[in-house]
């Protein structure tokens, strides 16, 4: 028997969902124009009016937010609240070491919280599950969002964030956790690790897992599901329009349902910014029509995906998209950090070093590798092993993650003779 979180939106009728997407975008469009004065300004622009916004077929009328948006306007220019309303703030990363800052007043927090909910729930997740979340707290989206979720449904939560690998077997084991929330790779590492140690999963009670915020395959799927003896559930989400439970998986497993009461998705043309039909492949653009704090409206997430509207055997009529199939920017994803070349690029510049550099990433017993090979001047040949230290320091203060740093002689990385190849990744995850 299929479990639902709010059983009246998950499977309410088309119609009544068109409605409630009517209402609360006209809404939304307002509140936005009125409070945010640099989208009031791209609207000026377009010259578009609240007034010409009546239903979701106008929603092609409005301008696109992207992320260069969000740089120029931070940290506050798309706050839609007085600061005072405000009481959190979550990060990533933004394309040339600015982050992205969203905010949040109580009553965002309490939607976000109840996305990740009907997350939990549709894993089969009750008060009586005990919730591990390995997902990193603080800035990152991930750790907050699933903790809350599982609070709303009353799991015992266990607030772990990631890392400390054995300790996170130890609890698992002692306190018989059942669902375990974090990314794919480090699922695949817990599962590598809980084998080596000696276990088997008769060792332990986990029965679902709750993995995203990164692209991972069916065989990866597969893998975890063996390794850990559970069920493996996708999650999707982005900090800009919350965080995880954007989109979750139901028992189905295959594509994940969009909270379309929350946030209208539309895939477009990346180039000419054109709305496709439903089921083309294109980039996927969100709506936030609840978000007080932060409502971004037409959101480009730069993910390649297709949305689809075929019944789906769990009772939801919310619609799915297909697990995303790459970016139409350069943004990688290594062991869950958003990484942009521009980012490590600005270190090399700030540090004096050539532009004539290549990013290699791979994954490796299932984590994630960054080698970056970095052509010296002669004059910084001299001390190559200390030099590549401080490189690798700087370039992990940018991004939060440490990479390998190889200093390599001059001319020794291959010329392109159109784009310069900038980055090979290796892992096939698309
Ligand atoms: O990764 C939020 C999140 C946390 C999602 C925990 C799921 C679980 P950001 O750090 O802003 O937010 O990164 C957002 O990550 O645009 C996608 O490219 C990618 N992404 C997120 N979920 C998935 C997924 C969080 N299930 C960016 N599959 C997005 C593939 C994903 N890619």
């Amino acid at each position: 028997m299929e479990n639902y979180w709010n059983k009246e939106i998950e499977c309410m009728s088309r119609e009544d969902m068109k409605k409630l997407q009517d209402e609360r975008l006209v809404a939304q469009v307002k509140h936005v124009y009125e409070n945010v004065p640099y989208y009031r300004n791209l609207m000026d622009k377009k010259g578009v009016t609240p007034d010409d916004i009546k239903s979701t077929e106008d929603l092609h009328k409005l301008p696109f937010l992207t992320k260069n948006d969000l740089r120029e306007a931070y940290p506050y220019g798309l706050l839609a609240k007085p600061l005072s309303e405000c009481v959190r703030i979550q990060s990533t990363s933004g394309t040339t070491g600015k982050r992205v800052v969203a905010f949040y007043t109580q009553n965002d927090i309490d939607l976000w919280e109840d996305c990740c909910a009907r997350a939990i729930v549709a894993t089969g997740g009750t008060k009586e599950d005990v919730c591990q979340v390995c997902y990193g707290y603080g800035l990152f989206t991930g750790g907050p969002g699933l903790n809350g979720g599982s609070h709303k449904v009353g799991c015992l939560t266990l607030p772990m964030s990631s890392g400390n690998t054995e300790r996170q077997i130890q609890f698992m084991r002692d306190l018989g956790s059942t669902i375990l929330c974090c990314t794919p790779s480090y699922a695949a590492y817990i599962g590598e690790t809980l084998h080596e140690m000696g276990f088997t999963t008769d060792d332990i009670k986990l029965r679902a897992g709750i993995f995203g915020a990164e692209p991972w395959t069916e065989e990866m799927r597969h893998e975890i599901e063996n390794l850990l003896g559970i069920k493996a559930y996708d999650i999707y989400g982005l900090t800009e329009t919350s965080g995880p439970g954007v989109a979750f998986e139901c028992s189905e497993q295959s594509g994940m349902h969009i909270n379309e009461d929350h946030f209208i998705p539309e895939i477009i043309d990346p180039d000419t910014g054109e709305v496709l039909p439903e089921g083309s492949k294109g980039e996927l653009v969100f709506t936030s029509i609840t978000k007080e704090a932060f409502p971004l409206l037409r959101y480009r997430t730069r993910d390649i995906c297709v949305l689809t509207r075929e019944k789906c055997s769990c009772g939801r009529t919310l619609i799915k998209m297909c697990k995303p199939m790459g970016r139409s920017d350069d943004m990688l994803i290594i062991r869950g950090v958003n990484v942009f070349p521009s980012q490590i690029e600005t270190v090399l510049i700030n540090k004096g070093y050539s532009l004539n550099y290549q990013i290699e990433v791979d994954r490796v017993n299932n984590t994630d590798t960054l080698d970056i090979n970095i052509e010296m001047k002669p004059e910084q040949s001299e001390n190559i092993p200390a030099e590549e230290k401080k490189l690798a320091s700087a370039i992990k203060t940018m991004l939060g993650i440490s990479p390998k740093v190889h200093l390599v002689p001059e001319k020794s990385i291959t010329r392109s003779e159109g784009k310069a190849v900038r980055v090979v990744d290796k892992r096939k995850l698309h």
